[in-house]
């Protein structure tokens, strides 16, 4: 395992190597093991299991026609057989809410706010960023916890933490990056790649897409993480590198191809650390950060920001099985010819999540260990482009949420409406993991969910979900309670009668003409929202802050 991590903050040096000495830190099969994996701007309405009534077409815009409906055989197993959340909020941005899944804490602490809005920091030596670190804000973080608990921890797929000289930080392992992230060079291996090539007679940028030499108007620079990979390895067996460009041995190397698919890419990487996990009798953690869902530069039809193709999935029912086929991808005069993958389109995206999910399964049966098994599921924010507008409503928020445990008698199965967060995850996995004594006195904004889903308790006792949206036009604050929920642009909406599109809810206008129990709910949301309005005091990283947590209780 790679060591501890240099923290600037005294104090969270003691607790942390308190941590890793910790007397948890045997390794035990009674533990379970727990993936989380995280598809990409994907809305619950996209997933057939909630029955929304519409869903998104191929170019963004609704629809109820079967045709771009996905087919998700294993979700819907799933939300019979484990639970899945109808009220589970994030933020309405990627980075944010991986701040949050990751650390248990909303951005007043994380100052994770937004993707082009992060709190700066002063370092030890008086260095200022621009970027405060997840791990200078949060120490204890989601693999920390792992980590001192004895687990393998994997992170798999997109890193997104805008800190990518210090990946290790974040106590994982092992793990894989698809693609790596942007400020990496670019990879000495030909994937795909659309790169600046100077400028024209006017004076334009001119980028040129690699592979086929022609120039893409209006394109900017890209690296591919699905068709032929642009992949990272971090700390793979056998190397003296933390980070290694992927293939790295004569077999990967040999079957790269532009027929490679980054998802099977990571998957491959992933099942080897469960073999590697299990036969060590070491219980893994999986944190699987997927691109799929997002919208990306499609190289083998050269067009921009749409869902690229993916290859091609049947599903047997009555063996609950999936074949893939294995896809082939050619050049001939500039242009590609394929064999095994289709058009692409958000409803294929999401097929190939519950393809990946199907194959965690099945490699917990192969591996003996399904029985002990945790599988969370959900997404980062909604759909791009759902409702060009990701302030309207709860559009931005409000993600799909699935969990799975066969064999350890989850006490709830199918539909729940209790409100559930990104901040109670860290909370629920120290509690599966047993550890959770460690963040006494770790001030969280998470609760647990670990006896509402395992124990029986009636209610989960989160009261109200709250999210941030922040701009440069603005910080915005929303907020949902049982009645009434108020979006990013201000608006209340009476949200006391659940809507079938989990969308429709009628904007409150007059507040006299609505019952009590709405406009109670509201001076009580509003409270909540007063004392987390602290955008603008509190942007930025205080290094005594962490000290400061810790005293207080
Ligand atoms: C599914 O599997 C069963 C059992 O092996 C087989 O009989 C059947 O033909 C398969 N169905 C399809 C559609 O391939
Ligand atoms: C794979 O997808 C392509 C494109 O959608 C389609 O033409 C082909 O028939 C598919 N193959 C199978 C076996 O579904
Ligand atoms: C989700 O986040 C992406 C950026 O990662 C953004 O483009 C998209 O509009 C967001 N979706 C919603 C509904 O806010
Ligand atoms: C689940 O319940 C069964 C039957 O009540 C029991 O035998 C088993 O030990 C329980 N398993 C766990 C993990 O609690
Ligand atoms: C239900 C819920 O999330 N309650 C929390 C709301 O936020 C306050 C302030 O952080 C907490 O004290 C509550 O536990």
């Amino acid at each position: 395992m790679k060591g501890a991590v240099g923290l600037s903050v005294g104090l969270f040096v003691v607790l942390y190597c308190a941590v890793l000495s910790g007397a948890d830190g045997a390794k035990s099969r009674t533990k379970p093991n727990i993936i989380v994996l995280i598809g990409d701007d994907l809305s619950p309405r996209e997933f057939p299991s909630y029955d929304t009534g519409v869903w998104s077409s191929t170019d963004e815009e609704p629809t109820d026609k079967k045709h771009f409906r996905a087919k998700t055989p294993m979700l819907d197993k799933i939300a019979k057989e484990g639970i899945f959340f109808d009220k589970a909020w994030a933020t309405p941005i990627c980075a944010a809410s991986r701040g949050m899944l990751m650390t248990g804490r909303y951005a007043t602490i994380t100052k994770w706010w937004y993707n082009f809005d992060y709190g700066s920091w002063t370092d030890g030596n008086g260095k200022v960023g621009d970027i405060v670190p997840l791990w200078i804000t949060s120490p204890l973080g989601i693999a920390h916890l792992a980590t001192a608990a004895g687990y393998g921890t994997f992170w798999g797929g997109r890193a997104g933490m805008k800190d990518v000289n210090n990946l290790d930080k974040f106590g994982f392992e092992r793990g894989i990056f698809v693609p790596a992230p942007q400020e990496f060079l670019p990879s000495p291996l030909s994937d795909f790649q659309i790169v600046g090539a100077g400028v024209d007679e006017d004076g334009n940028k001119i980028f040129v897409n690699k592979d086929t030499g022609k120039v893409e108007p209006g394109a900017r620079p890209q690296r591919s993480y699905t068709w032929r990979p642009h992949v990272l390895l971090l700390n793979p067996p056998n190397e003296d590198e933390q980070l290694v460009y992927y293939p790295n041995t004569r077999k990967t190397k040999q079957a790269y191809s532009r027929g490679t698919f980054g998802p099977d890419v990571d998957m491959e990487v992933t099942k080897k650390f469960m073999e590697t996990c299990v036969e060590e009798d070491t219980p893994f953690f999986l944190y699987a950060t997927s691109r799929i869902g997002h919208k990306a530069y499609d190289f083998i039809n050269q067009k921009t920001d749409t869902w690229p193709p993916t290859p091609n999935l049947s599903w047997n029912a009555s063996k609950e099985k999936y074949t893939k086929e294995e896809p082939v991808i050619s050049k001939r005069g500039g242009k590609y010819r394929t064999k095994g993958i289709n058009n692409g389109g958000i409803r294929r995206h999401v097929e190939y999540l519950d393809y990946t999910i199907w194959q965690y399964v099945e490699k917990c049966k192969e591996l003996g260990v399904l029985d002990n098994t945790v599988i969370i599921f959900s997404t980062d924010n909604g759909t791009k482009g759902y409702g060009k507008d990701s302030k309207n409503k709860q559009r931005g928020p409000h993600v799909p949420m699935f969990i799975y445990a066969p064999g350890m008698n989850m006490t709830k199965q199918g539909r729940s409406s209790e409100f559930v967060s990104f901040v109670d995850i860290v909370p629920t996995v120290a509690d599966l993991m047993g550890v959770s004594y460690l963040l006494d006195g770790y001030e969280l904004h998470g609760q647990s969910l670990y006896k509402y889903l395992f124990r029986g308790a009636k209610k989960h006792t989160r009261e109200y979900n709250f999210s941030y949206q922040t701009r440069s036009t603005g910080h915005k604050q929303l907020i949902r309670g049982s009645y009434v929920m108020k979006d990013g642009g201000d608006r209340w909406y009476d949200v006391s009668n659940e809507k079938r599109d989990l969308d429709s809810y009628p904007i409150i206008t007059n507040w006299n003409k609505v019952p009590k129990e709405l406009r109670d709910e509201r001076d009580e949301l509003s409270k909540v929202l007063d004392e987390f309005d602290v955008y603008e005091t509190e942007h930025d990283y205080d290094p005594t802050a962490n000290q400061k947590r810790k005293k207080r209780k």
